[in-house]
This record gives structure tokens, C-alpha cells and sequence, in this order.
């Protein structure tokens, strides 16, 4: 367990009323018999893979899926009893650790379940999920050989369930379809050869965030269970999709600070590593206690961020646990810095973060470290806060 108290002031608020949100907004949009699978990876894009998870249990999802294994077996242990799939491949011999605690698993070659079957000594069933690579070239069945290998190795031990098939788009979420099409195409033919191989599966699935928003109620490209990520945590799967989106998504991570440290320094000052800012006038500078050990990434150097409802830029390089920023006057040490989020009119968001760093939103999130505390909000109240610094028995 972790620790609920944290010790500096830099700390992400998850509001998990945007996360229920966003989940049943999207729930009441897919057709009824289409399950939504609330993909909770990388500690929920850096949300809080527990907290979000009950959340989007709570509101209508009813599948998680992880990328490690290490990440099912954490939600298990902490109550999770949905059913939750591994998106990626992991080692076979980890075959009974999947059956015991009911993880399902994702298989791409035959050679693979070999393997497993030669480790596999649970007594329980393990649920597999069979990758299809249409042309995301990442993992999965290719051809027909490959199906057929797969689905008769599976056979040769009655403990394996091949529960469902799927496949990833890569381009979902670009103007351009040509390239989804063909996907698509591509996956149609892996259900029939499947089918034709009498392995049919129960759940079959290839919609992430992008390809359920432009097609909420198009049920072939659904089947029977989409995949939910990014804009379950409210945010826009590319900058393209903005513009296209069937309702409002709810934002769910804000980033925050406080001033520790406050000073005037006299004009030709020089401040931060490598001595790259100089002062061209007599000014205030705050320091920030958040730096790139934080994932507040060098790259934000030449950024700004908001204190009083205002734009402050940094200045000088970004330190591996503060930052300094101009002032327009002094204020008082313990002034909230927002990095991420409202403060007073002003915003800025994780879509103008990623923009600055030249990448995703998807990567400005993820890359929020963990020593970073993550603050829960529910019906607008704080019901918990996460600082896996520190354990439960620290606090006592
Ligand atoms: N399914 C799989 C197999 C994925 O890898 C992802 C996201 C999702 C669903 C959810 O996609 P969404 O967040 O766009 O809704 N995976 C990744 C990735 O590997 N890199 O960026 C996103």
C-alpha cells in the first residue's frame, strides 16, 4: 500500500467525475450489445490505473485491459474482479500465473502457446485473446498459415480458451481513411478464416478511442467490444479528431505546484544550469519544486506556466526537481503553479503541452512520474491521493 500523505507541494489532480463522464458518455453511444473495455495501461496514461478503473467499472465499462502483465496482476490484487486483458505479448512461461488469478492473455504465434502448454501446470483454464496484425506491424497473425498454426496449437490443450480476437488501427485517428479501410478489410478476413478454422470467439474487437468516436453507432466497425483509452481520460486521440468529436470530453488530469522559494535578483543576474538566462532588468523569480526526475521534461524550458490567473514564463534550464519562473511581482512562497490545467481564466492544457514538446497528449501524461502524488477528486470531493514514495507503514 501506499502512502496518502506526500511531503512537497507539487502533486496531479484526477477528477474522476470527467473520467465517469467521458466512460458513460461513450457507453450510451455505442450500440447496447458492444462492450466497452477501458484500457488502463501504463497506470491509466498515468491517471491511476486502480482509480480508474473502479471508475470506469462504476459507469458502464466492463473489461480493462493492461499492456504487462505486472499490471493485471496489481489490479487483481487490489479487487479488481472484471475481466482484464494483457495487450501484449508476455513470457510464456507466466501461462499459470494468467490461469490462476483469470488474466487473459494476447497470442500471436503458435510457437508461443507451444511454449506455454510445456510450462503449464495450473489446473485452471487461461482465456486468450488472438492478435491479428492487419498492418499495424507491431504483433500478430499475419496469413492463414499463421492463423491455422496458432488455432491448432491452442487445440492440443483443452485448459486453452481462445476468448477473442482483435487487431490495432494505425491511423484511426487521421483525416485519411484509405488506410483504415484497408485495415479493416484485413480483419473481416482474419474473423472468416478464424471462423472457417471453427474457432470463432466470443469477443471480437478492433476500436480504440479514435475509431468510436467517428463511428459510434457503425456496429462493423465495432464487433462486439471497443477498446477505450485516451479520450476515456479526456483527451482527443490526434488534433485532427477535434473538430469531429461526437460530444464534450472531459479533461481529467491537472498539474500543480507551489512557489517555495521567492527573490528579487538584480538586472544581468544569471539564473539555472549552464547560466542561459540573464536578467534584463531587476526581477522576481519564483522556484518551482518539479522537475524532469518529475517528467517535467527539459523540453518546457521555454514555456510558460500560470500562478494569479497569469502567464509566467520559465527561465533558465529545467532542473532534475525545480524550475524557475519570472514573476510579474513578488508573491507569498506556497502560491499555486498550475503546469497543467485551469488557474483563475487562464488555461493550458495537455494537447498545448504536447504541442510545445513536439509529441502527443498521450505522452505528456504518461510521462507524469510517479513520485509526482496523484490527488483523486469524486463528486468534488478529495477521496484519496496515491504517493508510492512512501508506504502506508512510512506514515505511521
Ligand atoms: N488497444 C491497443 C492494443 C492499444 O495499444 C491502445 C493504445 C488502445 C487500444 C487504446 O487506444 P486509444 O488510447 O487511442 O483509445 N496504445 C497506444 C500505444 O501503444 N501507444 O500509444 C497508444
Amino acid at each position: 500500500m501506499t502512502a496518502t500523505s506526500f511531503y512537497r507541494e507539487t502533486w496531479a489532480d484526477i477528477d474522476l467525475d470527467a473520467v465517469a463522464n467521458n466512460v458513460r458518455n461513450m457507453k450510451t453511444r455505442i450500440p447496447e450489445d458492444v462492450a466497452l473495455l477501458a484500457v488502463v495501461k501504463a497506470n491509466g496514461y498515468g491517471h491511476g490505473a486502480l482509480q480508474v478503473a473502479r471508475t470506469a467499472l462504476d459507469n458502464g465499462a466492463s473489461w480493462l485491459a493492461v499492456a504487462l502483465f505486472d499490471e493485471a496482476l496489481a489490479l487483481r490484487k487490489q479487487g479488481i474482479e472484471a475481466p482484464i486483458l494483457v495487450l501484449s505479448p508476455i513470457p510464456p512461461q507466466h501461462v499459470n500465473h494468467a490461469a490462476k488469478y483469470h488474466i487473459a492473455l494476447t497470442v500471436s504465434d503458435g510457437e508461443w502457446v507451444k511454449r506455454a502448454r510445456e510450462n503449464y501446470t495450473a489446473e485452471q483454464s487461461v482465456s486468450l485473446h488472438i492478435s491479428c496484425d492487419t498492418g499495424m506491424g507491431r504483433i500478430g497473425i499475419r496469413n492463414k498459415d499463421e492463423a491455422s498454426t496458432l488455432v491448432s496449437e491452442i487445440r492440443r490443450d483443452p485448459r486453452f480458451v481462445i476468448e477473442g480476437m482483435f487487431t490495432h488501427f494505425a491511423t484511426a485517428d487521421q483525416d485519411d481513411e484509405a488506410y483504415f479501410n484497408e485495415q479493416y478489410g484485413r480483419f473481416e478476413m482474419m474473423v472468416d478464416w478464424i471462423q472457417e478454422l471453427g474457432a470463432r470467439p466470443a469477443v471480437i474487437h478492433c476500436g480504440n478511442s479514435a475509431t468510436t468516436l467517428k463511428y459510434p453507432a457503425e456496429r462493423r466497425h465495432l464487433f462486439n467490444m471497443v477498446r477505450y483509452g485516451i479520450a476515456m481520460y479526456g483527451l482527443s486521440p490526434s488534433p485532427e479528431m477535434v473538430k469531429q468529436l461526437p460530444f464534450v470530453l472531459k479533461r481529467a488530469m491537472s498539474l500543480h505546484s507551489r512557489l517555495t522559494y521567492v527573490k528579487q535578483v538584480e538586472k544581468g543576474s544569471f539564473i539555472g544550469y549552464g547560466a542561459t538566462y540573464q536578467a534584463p532588468d531587476d526581477e522576481w523569480i519564483g522556484t518551482v519544486p518539479i522537475g524532469y526526475a518529475d517528467g517535467w521534461l527539459r523540453g518546457f524550458h521555454d514555456t510558460d506556466v500560470l500562478i494569479d490567473g497569469q502567464r509566467c514564463p520559465i527561465v533558465g534550464r529545467i532542473c532534475m526537481d525545480q524550475f524557475m519562473c519570472r514573476l510579474p511581482h513578488a508573491y507569498p512562497e506556497g502560491t499555486e503553479v498550475t503546469l497543467i490545467g485551469k488557474n483563475g481564466a487562464e488555461e493550458i492544457t495537455a494537447d498545448e503541452r504536447a504541442q510545445q514538446l513536439q509529441t502527443i497528449n498521450y505522452e505528456v501524461t504518461c510521462t507524469i512520474h510517479p513520485r509526482v502524488p496523484r490527488v483523486y477528486w469524486k463528486n468534488g470531493k478529495k477521496i484519496a491521493t496515491s504517493n508510492p514514495i512512501l508506504t502506508a507503514a512510512d506514515e505511521t
